[in-house]
């Protein structure tokens, strides 16, 4: 099961053929050096390459009127005045005599990865292509978009394979409003778009582009805007948007399909976004994606305008969706004020939609908002030397080589059981499976994980509590942070250092307990791990926060003795969504007894897309309320946990 590379040069054969400051960041280039970038790091021949093909008149119809096809289609045949004259009727475009030609091939492009996706002959894939599509509307180019590729394909997905439900993530700096009106009444359709707005001042200046519009008549809810209304958003920011407002949604909604508006002009670097997020975050942003719709995820180029932070960040998307590890979220801030004051915001829009938000306040922190009157003086991330006057002198880092270890999961299983399938066996002693002999394996397996030999592991152990002590000394002689979660069982037995080496996450069913300090978080679930919803607003709204904050060198997940076990599906999305911390470091510890574990376990850890949970239903008030209490009693230690800017005014910064 591959990764899907959709491109063909054909598509950089039109250009802006006047002078027209606000067009000439839409180059040829953009794509090509994209491309070039793949084909250096190595990630284009990583892939399967799929041929584009013009999307013919009835595919374009599912979105664009008859009139307006019909006049794109003159285009061609046009003179250099006409086109000029024709562009003006728009927005923030241009037309070439080769433009309608490329459109069609970028709509064909992206519909070439729908099916590549949906008949199984690759998992997920890219589209480079050019013009870009999300703004481009049923009568009206806009944006440098002329056909909406996203929506069409969303479209096409749903007629011609028959899926349900499609996760539209737009994470590209701009609005994507052609997408927005295109669904905006459609419940089938969930359409998350996060973009530069200040209160209505960035282009394209739309009303409708603010956090109320949440969708309509039948499709209210399913339209969920995050507007920035500042620039310099950084990682966290980003990340602090994912945890909070879109995963939580995704997975109630429990999409069949994951489209991605994958504009690259929300990275650091960009003239147009002027943002401070580095091209690695879309490895997370990527990877907290694929265990949506059974991993089913179909990226489309949109924006994206500085060359390096373009070509950076597409080699993040792309080598993330080949499976290898997401480089460390090293470093996560608090998000910022203005940040968080959208994202409580949009929470509080979507409250009687999510049962995720039924909790969180019902009006925003004051009335004005995000309201257009609140433009304000230069904040003081530009200060921070993300965004400045001139854009040559936004620099970054570049982005470190990931380099998977040769072997990606290793197993420690006893000589009798059959090793999983895409494990390496993984023994000291082939003989003797005793509890020293698992130790000294378990030891040895994380040395080898330190030095990037081995990726991930699990092993089958009699003791939990044994194995844990004695993979948490060796990482901590290793000088590794190391994140515990434990599932299930009553209390922690070993003795955890709590000076911040470690930090243990213990959900539970049995004990309800506080926090013993800053580094023990004991999660309750009274309901225990059979409700889905409960299980996952934990996982999402509070360890990954908080584990993506602690950034450890390695994940312990333990399974420990209980009655009440998670369902394999919830398991492997846990496992899933882990694989994002470490570099993929995760060791998980079953217990012997347990073995029907084992499988699934292997599954997730070799990079297969956890299966969908199904449609998340509300879960009881009462649970909702303690976690999010839990939740709100830790922010103060873990930033990353913050909805909201009212409830700590007093301490922050
Ligand atoms: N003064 C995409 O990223 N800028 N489109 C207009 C008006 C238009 C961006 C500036 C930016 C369009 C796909
Ligand atoms: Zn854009």
């Amino acid at each position: 099961m591959g990764t899907a590379l959709v491109y063909d040069e054909e598509m950089t054969r039109y250009k802006l053929l006047w002078l027209d400051p606000d067009c000439e960041i839409e180059r040829p280039e953009r794509l090509t050096s994209s491309h070039e970038a793949l084909l250096q790091s190595g990630l284009a021949t990583r892939c399967v390459s799929i041929p584009v093909r013009q999307a013919t008149d009835t595919e374009i119809l599912l979105i664009h009127s008859q009139e307006y096809l019909e006049a794109v289609k003159k285009t061609p045949y046009m003179t250099l005045q006409d086109l000029q004259q024709f562009t003006q009727l728009y927005g923030a475009v241009y037309f070439h005599p080769n433009s309608y030609h490329c459109a069609t091939l970028a709509v064909g492009a992206a519909l070439q990865l729908v099916d590549g996706v949906l008949t199984g002959t690759v998992r997920n894939g890219i589209a480079l292509v050019r013009p870009p599509g999300h703004h481009s509307m049923r009568s009206a180019a806009s944006g440098f978009c002329i056909f909406n590729n996203v929506a069409i394909a969303t479209k096409y997905a749903q007629k011609k394979y028959g899926v349900q439900r499609v996760l539209i993530v737009d994470w590209d700096i701009h609005h994507g409003q052609g997408v927005q009106y295109a669904f905006e009444d459609d419940p089938s359709v969930l359409y998350f778009s996060w973009h530069r707005y200040e209160h209505q001042k960035f282009w394209p200046e739309l009303r409708d582009s603010d956090y109320d519009s949440v969708g309509k008549d039948k499709g209210l809810g399913f339209n969920i805007n995050v507007p920035w209304n500042k620039v310099g958003m950084e990682n966290s920011d980003y990340l602090a948007a994912f945890f909070h407002v879109l995963l939580p949604v995704a997975y109630e909604f429990c999409p069949d399909l994951v489209i991605v508006c994958a504009g690259f002009d929300s990275a650091v670097g960009d003239p147009e976004g002027e943002m401070c997020a580095t091209p690695d975050i879309f490895a997370h942003l990527t990877h907290l994606l694929m265990n949506l719709a059974g991993g089913k995820l179909c990226a489309v180029l949109e924006g994206g305008y500085n060359l390096t932070s373009l070509g950076q960040s597409v080699c993040a998307t792309v080598q993330t969706l080949l499976g290898d590890p997401a480089p460390r979220p090293a470093d996560l801030q608090s998000p910022s004020q203005s940040a968080l004051e959208s994202i409580h915001c949009v929470r509080a829009a979507h409250r009687n939609f999510w049962s995720s938000f039924q909790h969180s306040p019902a009006a925003p922190p004051s009335e004005v908002s995000t309201k257009r009157v609140k433009r304000e003086e230069k904040d003081e991330r530009t200060q921070r030397g993300g965004a400045t006057d001139s854009e040559d002198a936004v620099t970054w880092p570049e982005p470190q080589k990931r380099r998977p270890p040769p072997v990606r999961t290793a197993a420690v299983i006893p000589e009798d059981a059959s090793c999983p399938d895409g494990c390496r066996r993984f023994n000291i002693s082939q003989e003797d499976f005793s509890n020293d002999s698992t130790g000294a394996s378990l030891t040895a397996l994380v040395g080898k994980m330190e030095k990037n030999e081995i990726c991930n592991g699990l092993a089958l152990v009699s003791d939990v509590s044994t194995a844990m002590a004695a993979v948490i000394q060796h990482a901590s002689a290793l000088k590794q942070r190391v994140l515990v979660v434990c599932v299930g069982g009553t209390r922690i037995q070993s003795h955890m250092p709590e000076d911040g080496t470690t930090l243990t996450v213990h959900f539970n069913k049995e004990v309800l307990e506080e926090p013993r300090c800053k580094y023990y978080i004991p999660v309750h679930l009274k309901r225990g791990f059979g409700d889905v919803s409960g299980f996952t607003q934990a996982t999402l709204g509070l360890l990954l926060p908080i584990a993506y904050q602690y950034d450890p060198g390695l994940v312990l997940l333990a399974q420990a003795p209980s009655k009440d076990r998670p369902s394999s599906s919830c398991w492997q999305q846990l496992v899933g969504l882990l694989l994002g911390l470490a570099q993929a470091r995760v060791l998980v510890l079953l217990r012997e007894g347990h073995e029907a574990f084992i499988g699934p376990t292997a599954s997730s850890l070799t990079g297969t897309p956890a299966p969908s949970l199904g449609q998340v239903g509300a879960s009881q008030a009462e649970d909702f309320e303690a976690l999010d209490g839990l939740r709100r009693r830790l922010q103060v230690d873990w930033k990353l946990l913050r909805t909201s800017v009212q409830e700590h005014e007093d301490e922050d910064n």
